[in-house]
């Protein structure tokens, strides 16, 4: 459809331009603040609002999605209950991957991270976060596919740990492998599947994180001007 026009369903674009020095300022600040972001395991029992992770959840649902599907459900749990279930088995898959499967190769990238089988930080955060990946969708009484499904629940996971981190809150992306058995204790349905699960919450006091520097622009980037 051309610009001028005449479509059904659209409205006009909502632009506020910025001039280019605050432009220029706004960019640097934001990506300073983006740099000091990190992963820690180590977080605070201290109590989170619920309003705050309800903010993050719709800001992470403001996402670009495979035809507009926000093919993503998030579940927020502070139950203290649910929370040691979750710890428990998660803690049972992490044993073996660590005990049995993990191969050499990553076992040698893992390492520096500090990373084992103890997974404090899903009974010590006062908030949990699973983000479910929807691969269907309901239509018609029955199922239709959804479109870009990972890439659409990944997008939405980074706007999720960006307004984590600009909140003033720490937040761990933890992969429990595998993790079917976060589907049946959260009870969600057959066709969402279990991506990322999310502590929220305060470092606790005297935190760490490993001593790691991120790749230069030259490294991640090649530019074509
Ligand atoms: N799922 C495991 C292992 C793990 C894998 C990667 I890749 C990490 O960056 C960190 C951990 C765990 O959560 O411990």
């Amino acid at each position: 459809m051309a610009i001028d026009e005449e479509g059904p369903g659209f409205i006009d674009l909502e632009f506020i331009e910025i001039d280019s020095e605050t432009m220029l300022s706004r960019a640097r600040s934001f990506y300073e603040q983006m740099d000091r972001r990190r992963t820690t395991r180590h977080f605070s029992n201290r109590d989170v609002p619920r309003e705050l992770i309800e903010l993050a959840i719709k800001t992470a649902s403001t996402a670009p999605s495979g035809a507009h599907l926000q093919p993503w459900t998030f579940v927020a749990i502070s139950n203290k209950e649910l929370k040691a279930l979750i710890r428990q088995e998660a803690e049972k898959e992490e044993a073996r991957f660590y005990e049995e499967r993990i191969p050499d190769e990553w076992e040698e990238v893992l390492a520096p991270l500090g990373t084992d089988k103890v997974k404090e930080h899903i009974t010590e955060a006062p908030w949990v976060i699973v983000l479910f990946r929807h691969s269907k969708r309901q239509r018609e009484g029955g199922f239709a596919p959804t479109y870009y499904s990972q890439e659409s629940c990944g997008i939405a996971a980074g706007l999720f740990i960006s307004a984590v981190h600009n909140m003033g809150l720490a937040t761990l992306t933890h992969t429990p492998s595998p993790m079917g058995f976060l589907r049946k204790i959260l009870q969600r349905p057959k066709h969402e599947h279990a991506m990322l699960l999310l502590p929220v919450g305060y470092p606790a006091e005297g935190a760490q994180v490993p001593d790691l520097s991120r790749k230069a622009l030259g490294e991640v980037s090649d530019f074509r001007d």
